[in-house]
This record gives structure tokens, C-alpha cells and sequence, in this order.
């Protein structure tokens, strides 16, 4: 059997910032006018005012301080609460394709790959910037890859979903070395107008190269000792944004901005559901790999939230889990959801020594949870 590694990561960092003040201002902004446009309903007990969001529960209910997106521009204007995103011609490289190629290009450089080296490209994200033609093709052709590209998504788990599809993909040798991309658009699909979920998420793009061992020849790379994926169907977190509702009768346009077109979650249900499958589920990975504890130095954990990863790792050591062995990104990136889990691993791996062996999960909408053993070689 072969093995099969990761032989380089990219991470393309969008180039404005939002800090929480900022968001929670505009918020609270939108809150005061609505409140004001409604007063007579609210007043007489048929509206509930909407209430004021908080820096400080947004940190503490999160650990996420700021984010990146791609475009600031409209997201803090309370007339708009949305990005200002131009429509590009179908001449240009569309968003999704560009963030991922900025990734692609410095994981391929870290591999010591060329894009002819490749013959497989997957765009694994939460949502796809179009049905088809699929956006991996594009990148494919952006880049000059060989072979063949698709896309796929398992929201929060895409990134380990799609580290696996390409696994089985150079098992077979249906491919011979893979670019898992994970542009993660998120912004144009965060509700602003939601006091619960306005903070959660950030834009950013991450991308991994795999290949089998006896092909890769970067300094820093990692062998996949073991992989292992799960879903369960949850209702928790969900968008309805779907081609059927432009079929809906008495369709206005006003329906594309109700709250089920954006992402909506039961924090607290999740929270208190998804933990114990992945607590069970990596006990259990690492009861069958005969892997103790003590010989994980890091985890790479999905960075949703900073009390589930805290929680998660404290689980799994029997103790509190120090920076460096369960580094957290939320702070800076925000949830970035199928890419958190790699960039966290991209940014916090090269002081790793041979043989030293860390955890890569991710967990979030489906339910799925994806959880990749590796050991650096
Ligand atoms: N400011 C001030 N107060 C607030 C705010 C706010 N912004 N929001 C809520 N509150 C209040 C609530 O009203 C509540 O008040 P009260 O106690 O009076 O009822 C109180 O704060 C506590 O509210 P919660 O119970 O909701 O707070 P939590 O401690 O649960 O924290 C979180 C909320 C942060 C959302 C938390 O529940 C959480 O992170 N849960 C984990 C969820 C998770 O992991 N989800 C994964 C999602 S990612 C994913 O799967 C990818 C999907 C694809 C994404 C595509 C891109 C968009």
C-alpha cells in the first residue's frame, strides 16, 4: 500500500480587515434605525426591537476579534448591510478561482511542484460560486494542470472530505499528485442584520498538495497515517439557498433576503451535539491506530468556535491544551469554514520534528466530521 502525503499548503489572506467594534457599531447602527422605523408595531407589543450586539460576547461567546474579506465595501453601510461585488464578465477569472490560485500557487512551491506536475484539482468549499462549469476546472486551466477537476462540498469538513477523495484518487492511480483548493467566500452569505450570526464568519482561501511518498520531495511534508469521515443529518445548520426558489409561487424579490437565504445555526444545539461525536470519534481513531495521546504533539483543529476547540482538546489530553498544542486562527481569521483546520495546520507546523504525529479535524454542517492522523517525515 502506498503512502500517501501532504507535501505543501498555501494560504491566500483576503486584503481588508473588519474588526469586531466595526461590525458590532454598523450593527447596532441598523438596530437603532430599524427600531425607530418600527416604533409604533414595537410600542404596541406586535414586533420585538431588535437588540444590540456586543464586542464582548462576540470574544467571549467566540474567541473571533476580527476577520478578513475580500471586499469591505458595503458590508458596515447600514442602507446595504452587504458587499458591493461587481459581477465579472465571464472573460475574467471569477473570485472563488482567483483566492484559490493565489493558495494553490504557494502550496505548489512549497511541494516543488509545476502545475504540470498535477493532474488532479478539487475545489472543496462550503458553497460554490456557480453550478457549473465547475470552478475547479477554471482553476485547472488558470494554473495549466493536467488531468481532470471537480468541486464538492461538506460544508465545514470539505477541506479533510476532499484531503480524502484525493487520497483515494492517488491510491487507485487515477491520479498521480493532487491540489485540494478551499476558497472560502463567505462573506456575501453572513446575514449582517443578524444579531446571532453577523460575527461568525471571514473570507479567506487555503489549498494543500498530496502526492504519494516516493514522489514528494519537499523538506517539510507529512505522511497520512489515517483518515476517517462521518455525517450525521442535522437541520442545525443550514442554508436554504437553492435553485427551487426562484420556482416558489408568489416569488418576490424580497425572498432572497429572508433569514433562511443566508446561514443560520442553533449555536447552543450544535455546540451541545456535534462535541460528543467528535470526542467519540477521534478516541476511537486513535484507540484503532494504537496511537496514545501523549504522542500527538498538535492538533489542528476546525475553528468555529474557541470553546469548542478548547473543550475538544481538553477532552482528548485531560487537561487544558496549550497554544501550541491546539493553536487557534478564530481571533484573527474568524470561522473560515473548510479552511480553518488548514490554516491553522499551514501556519503552525514547520517547527514539527520527524515523527512527530498531530491531528487535523474538522467538524460543522451536516453534521460531518473529518479527522486525518498525520506524522511528519
Ligand atoms: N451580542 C450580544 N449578545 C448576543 C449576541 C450578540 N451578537 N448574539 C446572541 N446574544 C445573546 C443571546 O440573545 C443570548 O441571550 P439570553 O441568554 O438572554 O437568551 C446570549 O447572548 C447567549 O446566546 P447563545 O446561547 O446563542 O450564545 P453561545 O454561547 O451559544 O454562543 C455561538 C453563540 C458563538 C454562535 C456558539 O453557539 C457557537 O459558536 N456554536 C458552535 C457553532 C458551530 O460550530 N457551528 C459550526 C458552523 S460553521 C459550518 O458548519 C459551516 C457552514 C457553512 C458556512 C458557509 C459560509 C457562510
Amino acid at each position: 500500500m502506498h503512502s500517501i502525503v501532504i507535501s505543501g499548503t498555501g494560504l491566500f489572506t483576503p486584503p481588508h480587515i473588519v474588526t469586531n467594534e466595526e461590525l458590532v457599531s454598523a450593527f447596532n447602527a441598523f438596530a437603532d434605525a430599524y427600531n425607530n422605523s418600527h416604533r409604533g408595531e414595537i410600542e404596541r407589543g406586535d414586533l420585538p426591537p431588535m437588540q444590540h450586539s456586543s464586542s464582548e460576547f462576540i470574544e467571549k461567546a467566540s474567541g473571533i476579534k476580527r476577520r478578513y474579506v475580500m471586499v469591505k465595501d458595503g458590508v458596515l453601510d447600514i442602507g446595504r448591510m452587504m458587499p458591493v461585488i461587481p459581477r465579472r464578465s465571464e472573460d475574467e477569472l471569477s473570485y472563488t478561482a482567483e483566492m484559490a490560485t493565489y493558495a494553490a500557487k504557494e502550496a505548489m512551491e512549497r511541494a516543488g511542484k509545476l502545475p504540470a506536475d498535477i493532474d488532479l484539482v478539487i475545489y472543496g468549499a462550503s458553497t460554490s460560486e456557480r453550478p457549473w462549469p465547475a470552478v475547479a476546472v477554471e482553476i485547472q486551466s488558470a494554473l495549466g494542470c493536467r488531468g481532470y477537476a471537480f468541486d464538492m462540498t461538506v460544508a465545514c469538513s470539505t477541506a479533510t472530505f476532499g484531503i480524502s477523495t484525493a487520497m483515494d484518487a492517488l491510491l487507485s492511480g487515477t491520479a498521480s499528485c493532487a491540489l485540494v483548493v478551499n476558497p472560502e467566500f463567505a462573506s456575501p452569505q453572513i446575514n449582517f442584520r443578524d444579531r446571532d450570526s453577523h460575527f461568525i464568519f471571514g473570507d479567506v482561501a487555503t489549498a494543500c498538495i498530496l502526492e504519494r511518498e516516493e514522489t514528494a520531495t519537499a523538506d517539510n511534508r507529512f505522511r497520512i497515517l489515517d483518515r476517517q469521515l462521518k455525517t450525521y443529518f442535522s437541520n442545525n445548520i443550514r442554508s436554504n439557498v437553492s435553485f427551487l426558489t426562484k420556482a416558489e409561487p408568489g416569488i418576490t424579490f424580497d425572498r432572497f433576503f429572508e433569514p433562511d437565504q443566508f446561514f443560520v445555526q442553533q449555536g447552543r444545539k450544535v455546540f451541545k451535539e456535534l462535541l460528543p461525536l467528535i470526542c467519540t470519534l477521534v478516541d476511537g481513531q486513535l484507540q484503532q491506530m494504537k496511537i496514545d495521546i501523549k504522542e500527538i504533539k498538535r492538533m489542528w483543529l476546525h475553528q468555529a468556535n474557541i470553546n469548542m476547540n478548547h473543550f475538544v482538546a481538553r477532552h482528548l489530553l485531560g487537561r487544558d491544551a496549550e497554544f501550541n498544542e491546539a493553536p487557534i486562527v478564530l481571533d484573527e481569521y474568524a470561522n473560515t469554514a473548510s479552511a480553518g483546520s488548514i490554516i491553522a495546520f499551514h501556519k503552525f507546523n514547520q517547527d514539527l520534528a520527524p515523527g512527530d504525529k498531530g491531528i487535523i479535524c474538522s467538524f460543522g454542517a451536516g453534521y460531518s466530521i473529518g479527522s486525518l492522523i498525520i506524522e511528519k517525515i
